[in-house]
This record gives structure tokens, sequence and C-alpha cells, in this order.
């Protein structure tokens, strides 16, 4: 989309899941796959999975999608690509996620995930690169989400609609993950509006009532995805101990790196655990 048209997500009057199956009409247009049956948001350090999945049927920008934004970060790929797997379901692989962050709103920050909702899909694979509060974690090291603690208090959910969270991360999804790697650890995301990194009494306060990883996405994204129907998968890459946890001070760029590195073990099993479900 051009960028002086706006965002038909930013007219407050439009219904968002009427967006979100134009830009479904979009993708099936454009990628010439009429539906898809998982979908996949890769965070950082999380991107070299889209090869390792099957064979890319398509690649589109996503900005020629309705309703998507611009990427915000470097590490952030703004595509989506339709990639079937060897067992021959479509995967739709979102490298584009718009950050809670970056102030469009949980309409814009939630689309992706409606929009891959939209296009079929059951299952939504969440995963990020995120601080670690275990300390038994390394950096590199891929965990699974088991439940999470919103600490943006928004909701993408709109009116009196009181969706269920319990199971929200779903237990026999993740079983399912514990089958090509039994020595997985799983965790509770606690989603901060960032962009900003915690202070160490944030980090804390985070552990005290029960978080394991400290992110800045996938929560709000996983409660769409419920409200859609889709069964949840959710990933975090511990690129960083959280702060106060490590001693020394957090750097993007140490983050970014540590996403290289990890990134051809993670994609791996990422895309073994795609081929299980
Ligand atoms: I990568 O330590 C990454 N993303 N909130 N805290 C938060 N988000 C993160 C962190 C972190 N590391």
């Amino acid at each position: 989309m051009p960028e002086n048209v706006l965002n038909p997500l930013d007219d407050p009057t439009a219904d968002p899941f009427a967006v979100a199956a134009e830009a479904a009409a979009d993708i099936a247009r454009l990628t010439g796959v009429d539906h898809h049956d998982i979908a996949l948001t890769l965070g950082s350090g999380w991107g070299k999975a889209a090869e390792l999945i099957g064979e890319t049927i398509a690649t589109i920008p996503a900005t020629e999608v309705t309703g998507f934004s611009k990427p915000a970060l470097e590490g952030h790929v703004g595509t989506l690509r339709s990639v079937r797997t060897p067992g021959g379901k479509n995967v739709l692989v979102i490298g584009a996620r718009t950050h809670y962050y970056e102030g469009h709103g949980v309409r814009r920050t939630v689309h992706s995930v409606r929009t891959a909702a939209a296009t079929g899909a059951k299952i939504m694979v969440l995963t990020n690169g995120a601080g670690g509060i275990k300390t038994s974690w390394k950096p590199g090291q891929p965990v699974l989400i088991s439940d999470h603690i919103n600490l943006t208090m928004d909701s993408p959910i709109e009116g009196a609609n009181f969706v269920d969270l319990t199971d929200l991360y779903s237990a026999r999804l993740r079983a399912v993950a514990r089958t090509v790697d039994s020595s997985l650890d799983d965790g509770v995301y606690v989603q901060f509006r960032g962009p900003h990194y915690e202070t160490p009494a944030e980090v804390q306060m985070a552990k005290i009532i029960g978080g394991h990883i400290c992110g800045m996405s996938t929560a709000l994204e996983a409660i769409a995805a419920r409200q859609s129907g889709m069964e949840i998968l959710g990933f975090s890459l511990i690129t960083n101990l959280a702060a106060g946890i490590q001693d020394t001070p957090l750097s993007h760029q140490e983050v970014i790196e540590a996403g290289r590195e990890a990134e051809p073990v993670i994609s791996d099993l990422l895309a073994r655990v795609i081929g299980e479900l």
C-alpha cells in the first residue's frame, strides 16, 4: 500500500475481521495458495526456519497486503511466505511483526494473526527473542511458552467478549514439540510494553509474580489467536538474560548476535516441530 494511503485499521469504524478477510484474499491472490493450515510468526533469531520447513511456493512483500504496516526494525523481515511442508500442509510464514511499542494500536499489532486465521490456519506458532529470568538458562537457548502475563494492560478483544484463556499455549502442542526435543524447558512469558528493556527491579517483579521470560510481543497476539479459535504454540529464544539477572547491560546488538548464532539450531528445531503438527 502506498505510504500516503491510510491503513484501513486506523479507521475506528472499520471491522478488524473484515480487514483481515480482505488481507487473506490478497494473500490467496498474490501467492496462488487458496488456504493455509498453519501460520508461523518469526521473531528475532528464528528467520532461517522459513527455508527449512519445506518448499517456498511464493514470497510477497507484506506491504502489498491490506492492513499490514512497514517493519520498524532491522532483523525483522517484511515479507509473507507460503511454504508447503513435505507432508502437504500449507504454512503461512509471517516475517513482518508489528510490535505494540510501535504505537499503532492493538488492532494493527494483531492484524497478522487475524489474517492468518482468515486464511484458514488452525494452528498459530508464535516465536520471539526474549530475556530469560531463570538462571539455568543460557543465551541461545530456545524454550516453550507455557502461559503468559500481559503487562501491557491492553487487549485485542473489543466489547463484552469474555474469551477464555485457559490452556492458551496448548499443552498438546508443547507435547508435540517435546517429541522432537525432549530437553525443551518452558516458562511463563511476560509481555512488557517496551521498547525500553526492563529495569532490574521490574525483572524482579516479573519473577515474583510468576514470570520466567521477558518480552515485548506474543501475549496480545496469542489472545487474538485464541479469539479466532486457533491453537497456539509459543517459542522464545533466550537471547539474553533479563536486566539484573545478567550483570552486564543489555544491548540490541548483543541480542541480534545471540540470535544469529543460535539461528541454524533453533530454525532446524522449529522446522522439525512444524513437520509434526
Ligand atoms: I531479544 O530482556 C529481547 N527482547 N522485554 N526484555 C524484553 N524484551 C526483550 C528482551 C528483554 N530481550
